[in-house]
Protein backbone atom coordinates (compact mmCIF):
# COMPACT_ATOMS: atom_id res chain seq x y z
CA UNK A 1 0.00 0.00 0.00
CA UNK A 2 0.99 3.80 -0.52
CA UNK A 3 1.49 6.02 -3.58
CA UNK A 4 3.56 5.28 -6.60
CA UNK A 5 6.63 8.48 -6.19
CA UNK A 6 8.96 9.71 -8.61
CA UNK A 7 11.63 11.86 -8.02
CA UNK A 8 13.33 14.27 -10.11
CA UNK A 9 17.27 15.41 -9.31
CA UNK A 10 16.91 12.71 -7.13
CA UNK A 11 20.98 13.26 -6.52
CA UNK A 12 20.75 16.59 -5.49
CA UNK A 13 20.86 18.45 -2.64
CA UNK A 14 17.24 18.95 -2.73
CA UNK A 15 16.69 15.75 -3.57
CA UNK A 16 18.76 13.74 -0.66
CA UNK A 17 16.58 15.81 1.43
CA UNK A 18 13.47 14.68 -0.27
CA UNK A 19 14.26 10.74 0.46
CA UNK A 20 15.06 11.95 3.70
CA UNK A 21 11.85 13.81 4.47
CA UNK A 22 9.92 11.16 2.74
CA UNK A 23 11.67 8.29 5.31
CA UNK A 24 11.41 10.33 8.43
CA UNK A 25 7.95 11.28 7.96
CA UNK A 26 6.97 7.79 7.15
CA UNK A 27 5.26 8.49 3.52
CA UNK A 28 3.30 5.92 2.34
CA UNK A 29 5.36 4.99 -1.05
CA UNK A 30 4.57 1.61 -2.95
CA UNK A 31 6.81 2.08 -5.75
CA UNK A 32 9.71 4.65 -5.91
CA UNK A 33 11.39 5.97 -9.15
CA UNK A 34 14.59 7.92 -9.04
CA UNK A 35 14.91 10.15 -11.93
CA UNK A 36 17.94 12.55 -12.93
CA UNK A 37 19.61 14.13 -15.58
CA UNK A 38 21.24 11.52 -18.44
CA UNK A 39 24.76 13.13 -16.49
CA UNK A 40 23.45 11.12 -13.56
CA UNK A 41 21.92 8.48 -14.25
CA UNK A 42 23.61 5.21 -12.55
CA UNK A 43 24.16 6.34 -9.77
CA UNK A 44 22.86 4.00 -6.67
CA UNK A 45 20.83 5.15 -3.53
CA UNK A 46 19.60 3.67 -0.94
CA UNK A 47 16.25 4.21 0.33
CA UNK A 48 14.79 2.06 3.62
CA UNK A 49 16.94 -0.83 3.00
CA UNK A 50 16.60 -1.16 -0.60
CA UNK A 51 19.15 0.06 -3.66
CA UNK A 52 17.75 1.93 -6.34
CA UNK A 53 19.61 2.69 -9.74
CA UNK A 54 19.02 6.06 -11.12
CA UNK A 55 17.39 6.57 -14.15
CA UNK A 56 17.45 9.12 -16.80
CA UNK A 57 14.17 10.79 -16.53
CA UNK A 58 12.34 10.89 -20.06
CA UNK A 59 8.57 11.50 -20.63
CA UNK A 60 7.28 8.19 -20.59
CA UNK A 61 9.39 7.44 -16.87
CA UNK A 62 6.13 8.82 -15.37
CA UNK A 63 3.76 6.14 -16.95
CA UNK A 64 2.20 5.08 -13.41
CA UNK A 65 3.49 7.32 -11.01
CA UNK A 66 0.82 9.49 -8.88
CA UNK A 67 3.43 12.05 -6.94
CA UNK A 68 6.12 13.63 -8.88
CA UNK A 69 8.22 15.51 -6.77
CA UNK A 70 10.53 17.72 -9.40
CA UNK A 71 14.15 19.65 -8.16
CA UNK A 72 16.33 19.28 -11.31
CA UNK A 73 16.08 23.27 -12.24
CA UNK A 74 13.60 24.43 -13.96
CA UNK A 75 14.04 23.75 -18.06
CA UNK A 76 13.88 20.40 -16.97
CA UNK A 77 10.09 20.91 -15.12
CA UNK A 78 9.58 23.34 -18.00
CA UNK A 79 9.94 19.75 -20.26
CA UNK A 80 8.99 17.48 -18.39
CA UNK A 81 6.20 18.85 -16.34
CA UNK A 82 3.70 18.50 -18.82
CA UNK A 83 4.08 14.81 -19.69
CA UNK A 84 3.88 13.66 -16.30
CA UNK A 85 1.23 15.51 -15.92
CA UNK A 86 -0.16 13.92 -19.21
CA UNK A 87 0.10 10.72 -17.61
CA UNK A 88 -2.01 11.36 -14.80
CA UNK A 89 0.94 12.42 -12.36
CA UNK A 90 0.85 15.08 -9.97
CA UNK A 91 3.74 17.48 -10.10
CA UNK A 92 5.21 19.28 -7.09
CA UNK A 93 7.45 21.32 -8.55
CA UNK A 94 10.08 23.30 -6.88
CA UNK A 95 11.79 25.31 -9.09
CA UNK A 96 10.38 28.60 -10.11
CA UNK A 97 9.54 26.99 -13.80
CA UNK A 98 5.76 27.46 -12.41
CA UNK A 99 5.43 29.44 -9.16
CA UNK A 100 3.71 32.75 -11.07
CA UNK A 101 1.57 30.52 -12.91
CA UNK A 102 -1.76 31.57 -12.38
CA UNK A 103 -3.20 28.05 -12.71
CA UNK A 104 -0.83 26.57 -10.65
CA UNK A 105 -0.85 27.08 -6.68
CA UNK A 106 1.89 28.24 -5.20
CA UNK A 107 1.75 26.23 -1.59
CA UNK A 108 3.32 26.51 2.14
CA UNK A 109 0.62 24.72 4.15
CA UNK A 110 1.42 26.46 7.32
CA UNK A 111 -0.58 29.40 5.19
CA UNK A 112 -2.52 28.43 2.20
CA UNK A 113 -2.97 24.21 2.33
CA UNK A 114 -6.25 24.71 0.91
CA UNK A 115 -5.06 26.17 -2.24
CA UNK A 116 -3.70 22.87 -3.00
CA UNK A 117 -7.64 21.82 -4.08
CA UNK A 118 -6.68 24.02 -7.08
CA UNK A 119 -4.62 22.20 -8.91
CA UNK A 120 -4.23 21.43 -12.40
CA UNK A 121 -1.40 18.62 -12.12
CA UNK A 122 1.37 21.13 -10.91
CA UNK A 123 1.45 22.68 -7.42
CA UNK A 124 4.70 24.52 -7.22
CA UNK A 125 6.44 24.85 -4.06
CA UNK A 126 7.89 28.50 -3.18
CA UNK A 127 11.49 29.72 -2.87
CA UNK A 128 13.36 28.63 0.10
CA UNK A 129 14.07 32.84 1.59
CA UNK A 130 10.46 33.50 1.16
CA UNK A 131 8.49 30.05 2.78
CA UNK A 132 10.70 30.39 6.08
CA UNK A 133 9.21 34.40 5.96
CA UNK A 134 5.83 33.82 5.23
CA UNK A 135 5.51 30.78 7.90
CA UNK A 136 6.68 33.24 10.75
CA UNK A 137 4.34 36.15 9.12
CA UNK A 138 1.50 34.33 9.28
CA UNK A 139 0.56 34.72 12.90
CA UNK A 140 1.11 38.08 12.72
CA UNK A 141 -1.14 37.94 9.62
CA UNK A 142 -4.35 36.41 10.95
CA UNK A 143 -4.03 38.51 14.22
CA UNK A 144 -3.20 41.72 13.53
CA UNK A 145 -3.47 41.86 9.40
CA UNK A 146 -0.11 43.16 7.63
CA UNK A 147 0.39 46.76 6.67
CA UNK A 148 3.91 46.64 5.32
CA UNK A 149 7.03 44.16 5.38
CA UNK A 150 10.71 44.58 4.57
CA UNK A 151 13.41 41.94 4.73
CA UNK A 152 16.96 41.55 4.67
CA UNK A 153 18.39 37.79 4.09
CA UNK A 154 21.86 36.69 4.96
CA UNK A 155 21.80 33.29 2.97
CA UNK A 156 23.38 30.15 2.88
CA UNK A 157 25.68 28.85 -0.16
CA UNK A 158 23.78 25.56 -0.42
CA UNK A 159 20.83 27.69 -1.89
CA UNK A 160 23.06 27.90 -4.52
CA UNK A 161 24.04 23.90 -5.10
CA UNK A 162 26.68 21.76 -4.10
CA UNK A 163 29.28 22.58 -6.67
CA UNK A 164 28.26 26.33 -4.85
CA UNK A 165 29.20 24.54 -1.54
CA UNK A 166 32.74 23.25 -2.92
CA UNK A 167 33.55 26.59 -4.30
CA UNK A 168 33.31 28.07 -0.31
CA UNK A 169 35.26 25.54 0.77
CA UNK A 170 37.77 25.55 -1.71
CA UNK A 171 38.32 29.38 -1.49
CA UNK A 172 38.18 29.03 2.00
CA UNK A 173 41.06 27.09 2.33
CA UNK A 174 42.89 28.26 -0.93
CA UNK A 175 42.72 31.96 0.79
CA UNK A 176 43.83 31.02 4.55
CA UNK A 177 46.83 29.11 2.50
CA UNK A 178 47.31 32.39 1.13
CA UNK A 179 46.81 30.73 -2.37
CA UNK A 180 45.10 32.32 -5.54
CA UNK A 181 41.18 31.76 -6.19
CA UNK A 182 39.44 32.05 -8.99
CA UNK A 183 36.05 32.06 -8.76
CA UNK A 184 33.46 30.51 -11.28
CA UNK A 185 30.30 29.78 -9.88
CA UNK A 186 28.92 32.37 -7.31
CA UNK A 187 26.99 34.69 -7.23
CA UNK A 188 24.95 33.23 -9.73
CA UNK A 189 26.14 30.29 -12.87
CA UNK A 190 25.02 31.92 -15.40
CA UNK A 191 25.99 35.69 -15.09
CA UNK A 192 29.07 37.37 -16.43
CA UNK A 193 31.35 38.19 -13.53
CA UNK A 194 31.84 36.01 -10.38
CA UNK A 195 33.30 37.43 -7.15
CA UNK A 196 34.93 35.75 -3.81
CA UNK A 197 32.28 34.29 -1.40
CA UNK A 198 34.68 33.04 1.01
CA UNK A 199 35.21 35.43 4.00
CA UNK A 200 32.52 38.05 2.38
CA UNK A 201 29.17 39.31 1.57
CA UNK A 202 27.52 39.56 -2.05
CA UNK A 203 24.49 41.49 -2.19
CA UNK A 204 23.21 39.62 -5.30
CA UNK A 205 21.78 36.05 -5.83
CA UNK A 206 20.01 35.34 -8.81
CA UNK A 207 20.09 37.52 -11.94
CA UNK A 208 19.21 41.16 -12.09
CA UNK A 209 16.17 42.28 -13.54
CA UNK A 210 14.91 45.64 -15.63
CA UNK A 211 13.67 47.03 -11.96
CA UNK A 212 17.39 46.83 -9.99
CA UNK A 213 16.09 44.51 -8.64
CA UNK A 214 17.49 40.36 -8.20
CA UNK A 215 15.33 37.53 -9.38
CA UNK A 216 15.86 36.45 -5.81
CA UNK A 217 14.25 39.49 -4.25
CA UNK A 218 11.48 39.34 -6.80
CA UNK A 219 10.76 35.83 -6.30
CA UNK A 220 10.46 36.87 -2.32
CA UNK A 221 8.25 39.87 -3.28
CA UNK A 222 6.00 38.13 -5.28
CA UNK A 223 5.47 34.62 -3.93
CA UNK A 224 4.85 36.11 -0.44
CA UNK A 225 1.47 37.74 -2.26
CA UNK A 226 0.27 34.93 -4.09
CA UNK A 227 0.83 32.78 -1.14
CA UNK A 228 -0.37 35.03 1.39
CA UNK A 229 -3.08 36.34 -1.37
CA UNK A 230 -2.31 39.94 -0.14
CA UNK A 231 -1.74 41.06 -3.32
CA UNK A 232 -1.88 44.72 -2.20
CA UNK A 233 0.97 44.20 0.45
CA UNK A 234 3.82 46.37 -0.06
CA UNK A 235 7.24 43.94 0.34
CA UNK A 236 10.32 44.80 -0.08
CA UNK A 237 13.49 42.88 -0.57
CA UNK A 238 17.01 42.76 -0.49
CA UNK A 239 18.68 39.32 -0.83
CA UNK A 240 22.30 38.87 0.19
CA UNK A 241 24.74 35.68 0.11
CA UNK A 242 26.99 35.15 3.01
CA UNK A 243 29.80 32.15 3.55
CA UNK A 244 27.01 29.99 5.72
CA UNK A 245 27.40 26.34 4.25
CA UNK A 246 23.17 25.38 5.01
CA UNK A 247 20.35 27.78 7.13
CA UNK A 248 18.68 31.14 5.55
CA UNK A 249 18.86 33.86 8.04
CA UNK A 250 16.59 36.62 7.65
CA UNK A 251 15.90 40.31 9.23
CA UNK A 252 12.49 41.66 8.95
CA UNK A 253 10.45 44.80 9.31
CA UNK A 254 6.36 44.37 9.44
CA UNK A 255 3.97 47.15 9.91
CA UNK A 256 0.73 45.63 10.94
CA UNK A 257 -3.10 46.67 10.15
CA UNK A 258 -4.61 46.71 13.73
CA UNK A 259 -3.49 47.26 17.14
CA UNK A 260 -0.10 47.86 18.57
CA UNK A 261 0.97 44.80 20.57
CA UNK A 262 3.48 45.08 22.54
CA UNK A 263 6.85 42.86 22.28
CA UNK A 264 5.40 40.32 24.79
CA UNK A 265 2.06 39.89 22.86
CA UNK A 266 3.49 39.56 19.24
CA UNK A 267 6.29 37.02 21.00
CA UNK A 268 3.15 34.87 21.99
CA UNK A 269 1.21 35.08 18.53
CA UNK A 270 4.48 34.48 16.84
CA UNK A 271 5.53 31.51 19.18
CA UNK A 272 1.29 29.88 18.57
CA UNK A 273 2.16 29.47 14.67
CA UNK A 274 2.61 26.30 12.87
CA UNK A 275 5.76 25.25 12.46
CA UNK A 276 7.47 27.64 14.22
CA UNK A 277 10.20 27.88 17.13
CA UNK A 278 10.29 30.50 19.52
CA UNK A 279 13.93 31.16 20.03
CA UNK A 280 14.24 34.73 22.08
CA UNK A 281 15.49 35.37 25.19
CA UNK A 282 17.98 38.18 24.93
CA UNK A 283 18.76 37.64 28.50
CA UNK A 284 20.42 34.30 28.20
CA UNK A 285 21.54 35.25 24.44
CA UNK A 286 19.32 33.05 23.02
CA UNK A 287 18.52 33.50 19.59
CA UNK A 288 17.95 31.58 16.04
CA UNK A 289 21.43 30.88 14.53
CA UNK A 290 21.92 29.02 10.94
CA UNK A 291 24.23 26.65 12.07
CA UNK A 292 21.76 25.30 14.93
CA UNK A 293 19.04 24.77 12.55
CA UNK A 294 20.45 22.80 9.93
CA UNK A 295 18.27 18.92 9.72
CA UNK A 296 15.54 20.67 11.60
CA UNK A 297 11.93 21.06 9.75
CA UNK A 298 11.33 24.28 11.68
CA UNK A 299 11.41 28.03 11.67
CA UNK A 300 13.53 29.49 14.03
CA UNK A 301 11.90 33.01 15.14
CA UNK A 302 13.93 35.12 17.53
CA UNK A 303 14.82 39.49 18.42
CA UNK A 304 11.31 39.80 18.43
CA UNK A 305 11.07 43.39 19.00
CA UNK A 306 9.27 46.69 18.51
CA UNK A 307 10.58 49.29 16.57
CA UNK A 308 11.45 52.46 18.33
CA UNK A 309 9.69 55.06 16.51
CA UNK A 310 6.43 53.38 15.32
CA UNK A 311 4.15 52.05 17.38
CA UNK A 312 2.80 49.47 15.17
CA UNK A 313 5.98 47.99 13.76
CA UNK A 314 8.13 45.49 14.78
CA UNK A 315 11.46 43.91 13.93
CA UNK A 316 12.45 39.94 13.87
CA UNK A 317 14.85 37.55 13.07
CA UNK A 318 13.59 34.43 11.16
CA UNK A 319 16.06 31.29 10.35
CA UNK A 320 15.36 27.88 8.65
CA UNK A 321 17.05 24.99 6.84
CA UNK A 322 17.23 26.37 3.09
CA UNK A 323 17.26 22.52 2.22
CA UNK A 324 14.79 21.40 4.66
CA UNK A 325 11.84 24.02 4.92
CA UNK A 326 12.95 25.97 2.17
CA UNK A 327 12.44 22.89 -0.24
CA UNK A 328 12.15 19.37 0.32
CA UNK A 329 10.43 19.02 3.80
CA UNK A 330 7.90 21.57 1.94
CA UNK A 331 7.59 19.40 -0.79
CA UNK A 332 6.76 16.47 0.85
CA UNK A 333 4.04 18.39 3.32
CA UNK A 334 2.59 19.30 -0.26
CA UNK A 335 1.92 16.02 -0.93
CA UNK A 336 0.74 14.86 2.41
CA UNK A 337 -1.41 17.80 2.11
CA UNK A 338 -3.03 15.71 -1.10
CA UNK A 339 -3.48 12.67 1.08
CA UNK A 340 -5.06 15.03 3.97
CA UNK A 341 -7.66 16.40 1.83
CA UNK A 342 -8.28 13.37 -0.31
CA UNK A 343 -7.35 14.11 -3.61
CA UNK A 344 -5.04 11.55 -4.17
CA UNK A 345 -6.11 8.08 -3.47
CA UNK A 346 -3.87 4.96 -2.79
C1 LIG B 1 19.19 30.53 -3.23
N1 LIG B 1 16.82 30.80 -2.92
O1 LIG B 1 19.37 30.52 -2.00
C2 LIG B 1 17.83 30.29 -3.81
C3 LIG B 1 17.71 28.85 -4.12
O2 LIG B 1 13.95 29.41 -6.84
O3 LIG B 1 14.03 27.51 -5.86
C4 LIG B 1 16.33 28.40 -4.55
C5 LIG B 1 16.02 28.77 -5.97
C6 LIG B 1 14.58 28.54 -6.24
O4 LIG B 1 20.09 30.69 -4.04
Amino acid sequence: TGYSVAILGATGAVGEQILNTLDNNNFPISELKLLSSKRSAGKKISFRGREYTVEEAKPESFEGVQIGLFSAGGSISKELAPEAVKRGTIVIDNTSAYRMDENVPLVVPEVNEEDVKNHNGIIANPNCSTIQMVVALEPVRKAYGLKKVIVSTYQAVSGAGLAAVEEMKEQSQALLDEKEINPEILPVGGDEKHYQIAFNAIPQIDKFQENGYTFEEMKMINETKKIMHENKLPVAATCVRLPVETGHSESVYVEVENGTPDAEELKNTIASGEGITLKDNPSEQVYPMAVDSVGFPDVFVGRIRRDLDQSNAYHFWVVSDNLLKGAAYNTVQIAESLVKLGLIKE
